[in-house]
This record gives C-alpha cells, structure tokens and sequence, in this order.
C-alpha cells in the first residue's frame, strides 16, 4: 500500500467514511440499512438542494409529527452528515439541484400508534420521470408513521461528496417500494440495576429510529431498585438508588411522546411476583418476610393491591396497548419457609406452583381490565399453558424452543433468544444475531403469522450510560434488519460479505449522527458461512 493511500485510509476511518483500502467510497453496494422491501436503482447523481422543502399531501399532511419529523431529517442530511464539513453546503453558492423539494403524500390522518400500524411507503427519488416532475422527491404512505419510515430511507441516501462539498443521492432513479416482514420490533433497557437519565433514553429512542425499530420495551423496575414515581403508592419510589435516580410521572410521559414522534411505541414492564425485591423498601409487607424477600407475598391482598396501583397509575403514562407482566424466574422457597405464607398455602390446599399461576393469573386480571393486552416471560407458558389467558403474548428467552409451541396452541410470540438476541452476551457476534430468524421452527403459514416479531434484550446488570450505546449498537441493527427486511436478505445475491459491508457503512453512519456504536468485529473469530 503506497503511504498516500495508507494516509487517505487512516483519514476516511478516522472520519467513519466507508471507503475500500484504495481509499474509493464502494459504491457497487446498496447502502441502506436495513434494506428495503422491493427497490430499484439507475446511475445518475444528483444534488440535493440545502434549502430542500417540503411539500405535503394527503388527509396527513398537516401533520405536526410529520413536520417535526422532516425537520430533525433535514438536520441530519446537511448538518450531522460527514460532521461540520456539509455547514458549508448550507451558504448555498449554487443556482439550481437536482432535488429542491421533497413532497411527502400522508393518506390518514390518523396518528393512533399501535401494535400492527401501518408503516409502508413509497420513495421516488427522481431528476425526471418522464413525466412533468422535476426536481422532487416523493414519499407515499398511509399513515405518517409510513412517512417516518421514509424520511429515514431517504437520509440514507443522501451522501455527502466531498468533491462539490455537496449533498447527493448516487445511483438514482431510486424507486423504493417498502414495508416490515415484522409489526414488533424491539429493543429492551433496564433502568432498575443501573439508573438511565432521560437525556440517555432519548438518545437509544433517537438511534432505535434509525434502524426502523419500533418498540421500547422499558424493563423500569427489577429487585434492583424502583426508580418510577407511582402516585397510588407513594413509597414505592423510595427503592430507587438516590432521589437524583429517579423518573417522575412526567418524565415519563415526555419519553412515551418523545417515542411517539419517531413512531416508537413504549411497553412497559412490571415483573411480577419474582423481581420484585426493591419494592418492599417502601412497604416492606410485600415481602414474605425481612429476610426472605422474594417473590412478592402472594397470601398477602395489599400485594395485588399495590399491582393494581400501579396499573392504573401506569395506565395513563403508556397507552401502547401491551404491557408486560413478567413472570420470569420465579423462585418460591420464601413462599414454602415462611410460616404465614406456608399455612395459606396449606389452607388453600395450593402448592407454591398453584401459587405461582394464581399471582400471575390475577394480574393478567388486572391488566385485561385496564385494557390492556398482557406479556409474559416464556416461563410462565412452560408451567401452565392452559391456564394462561388467551390474549397473552409470549415472550421468547430461554433457547428458541417456546414460539414453535406457543403458536401451535394459538398464542402469539415475541422471539428474544438468550443466545443469539441478548445484547449483554458480548461475546455473540453480530452475524449470530444477523441470522437468527423468529420464525425458526415454524413452517405452517397460519402459525408463522402469531409470531408479532422480536426484541433485542440490553439488561442493565453490566451497561450503564458509560458504555450503553456501544453495547447495543451495532448488533441490535443486525437484528433490526432481520424485523424488517424480507428473509430473503441473506439468500438472493445479499450474502454475508454485502450485509457486513452494509452493516459497518450503517455503523458509521450511527456514529456520524452521534451514537457510540461499537466496530463491527468478531473478536471471538469465526469463518464467515460460505
Ligand atoms: N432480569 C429479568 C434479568 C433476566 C431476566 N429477567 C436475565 C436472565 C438471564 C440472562 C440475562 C437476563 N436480568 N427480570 C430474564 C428474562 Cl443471561
């Protein structure tokens, strides 16, 4: 290598520009991340004018999350894209671009966001097309989610040229017809084993945006600590670290509002009667006994009671219409050596595993009765199927043996394999998460439809804001693609070498938009499946 191209080489890696090691931006590849449903592409190149307006359509159009959407997108095309060098693009020296005008046609002017909205689009990214558009872009879609979805496509192809110091789109005509393989896909934080400031939630909410993933799964309270301000119960917050470690009412709401303008819907997570631990600082009665803590006293009302307040607490925070119970876990030996909890047992003639199902049950109950749909941990499908309501959807953990069997009993799934989508296992590299399918195991179409989609899991015990980011970028982008995009992905002419070519182009376009995504690496070095 001649030591000019080593220093280009050093310079574009320094700067997170994807180049070959001849220091050439690889344009052979589609750079979008995660791909699109159906797409095709020309040769041309065309300019994209800074002052780029918008231009809306449709029952939507007058939409605020639409505007607020293609604002933050403009922002991120001129300003954030190649870092302060594309400030300069922004004097506008030139007379005419290719794209002057992006028109975005919303159908609906719906913005209800739920399970299974409608997130398709349509992106046209043309000089000519033959007919009497010139110089617009055109998005289509149903809903301004669809629209969302869009703009980010659209981002994507935007590129800045260091030539012209210009913002283009290469290979166009781009005709760009799209939408998930997946409705659910998620990504899970733990804010109970370590605190995450609201500022730090956005940023994995903004970053999530990116990769098209659509659910935050917020796992907010654990044995750990109870950071959430719960007004029914107002000690319960008292098992958050410190008073500074702690979310109130509001700053909840301005997380789930902050989501809903990126199209992001927010489960929350109540775990129940196993890592529950934290909540008996404030009201030690949950507790079997002070020295025996877990799970929550099931002989006790005050129990359910503080469930129930909390639910209608939450209920006004999360209006996503699942809520996960938990159910994961739960060890009940306090519950068979603690004698007042023995002898209610005894009276009832129930084992602790009656126990068990009766707690989960009744807060299913709850939950169902605050309209909501419940999610539980595979743990409690395994121990009684049959007694679990109809409505529950099962969430995947341990191995991938539960959605095949759930499905085949008519429940819906969510696929979060331990071993392939647990992002605090370092030590699964990205190509194991790439090729995880949801659908493993399950070949009737009927059943394949009950599997809602997947969720990447970032437990809290080992991550905190220090190194949050870097651990769930970029796998959780592997998995991201595996959601949205068709499975055929990885088969027809999309092999191993493009998807790690796209995937270390869209880790650095994370880090040109300010997420600390790690290298994509597999340190723990396996050949590539040829
Ligand atoms: N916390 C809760 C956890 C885990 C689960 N539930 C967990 C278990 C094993 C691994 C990682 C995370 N920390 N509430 C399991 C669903 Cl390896």
């Amino acid at each position: 290598m001649s030591s000019l191209f080593l220093i280009l080489f050093i310079i574009s890696h320094s700067l997170c520009v994807f180049v070959n090691s001849a220091g050439e931006v690889n344009d052979s590849l589609t750079l979008l991340w995660p791909l699109p449903a159906e797409f095709t592409f020309g040769n041309k190149t065309l300019s994209v004018d800074p002052a780029l307006s918008l231009v809306v359509g449709g029952n939507g159009g007058g939409s605020g999350i639409l505007k607020l959407g293609f604002d933050r997108y403009r922002e991120i095309v001129f300003k954030n894209n190649h870092g302060v060098l594309a400030l300069n693009t922004l004097g506008g020296s030139r007379q005419s671009y290719d794209i002057s005008k992006l028109r975005i046609v919303v159908e609906s002017a719906d913005e209800d966001l739920q399970l299974g909205v409608d997130e398709s689009y349509t992106l046209f990214v043309v000089k000519n097309d033959g007919k009497s558009i010139v110089g617009e872009a055109t998005i289509e879609a149903n809903t301004v989610y669809g629209a969302l979805r869009a703009l980010e496509t659209f981002s994507q192809l935007c590129t800045f040229d260091y030539g012209s110091k210009s913002v283009q789109v290469n290979k166009a005509p781009w005709y760009i017809k799209d939408s998930p393989r997946f409705a659910y896909r998620g990504l899970l934080i733990d804010t109970s084993r370590h605190y995450l400031p609201i500022e730090v939630i956005k940023q994995v909410i903004q970053s999530m945006s990116y990769a098209k993933l659509n659910v935050l799964h917020w796992h907010v309270i654990d044995r750990e600590s109870f950071p959430l301000e719960v007004p029914s119960y107002p000690k319960l917050w008292n098992g958050a670290y410190t008073k500074w470690e702690r979310y109130t009412v509001e700053d909840a709401i301005e997380i789930v509002n902050f989501a809903k303008t990126r199209g992001i819907n927010v489960m929350a997570e109540v775990d129940v009667p196993g890592h529950a631990e934290s909540w008996g600082t404030g009201y030690p009665d949950l507790w079997p006994s002070p020295s025996c803590r877990e799970p929550l006293d099931v002989s006790k009302d005050l129990s359910l009671d503080v469930i129930s307040g909390i639910l209608t607490d939450m209920r006004k925070i999360f209006p996503f219409e699942l809520f996960h119970l938990g159910g994961d876990e739960v060890n009940t030996t306090c519950w068979n050596t603690t004698q007042h909890v023995k002898q209610w047992l005894e009276e009832r003639n129930m084992t602790t595993k009656d126990a068990y199902q009766y707690f989960v049950i009744k807060a299913q109950e709850i939950a169902i009765s605050k309209n909501w749909t419940p999610v539980n941990w595979e743990e409690t499908f395994n121990t009684f199927p049959s007694k679990l309501n109809p409505k529950t959807i099962v969430h995947n953990w341990l191995g991938s043996g539960v959605c095949p069997k759930a499905v085949a009993k008519g429940f819906r799934c969510i696929f979060s394999n331990q071993g392939v989508w647990y992002l605090d296992h370092l030590d699964v590299p990205w190509d194991v998460t790439y090729n995880a399918d949801p659908l493993e195991g399950i070949t009737d179409i009927s059943q394949q439809k009950l599997v809602i989609g997947g969720e990447v899991c970032m437990w809290g015990e080992t991550a905190d804001t220090s190194d949050v980011q870097q651990t769930i970028w970029p796998r959780a982008a592997a998995a991201a693609e595996r959601l949205w995009s068709r499975r055929e992905v990885t088969s027809h002419g999309n092999s191993y070498a493009t998807a790690l070519s796209r995937l270390q182009y869209f880790r650095c376009l994370l880090n040109r938009r300010g997420v600390q995504a790690a290298p994509v690496t597999n340190f723990f070095a396996r050949s590539p499946p040829t």
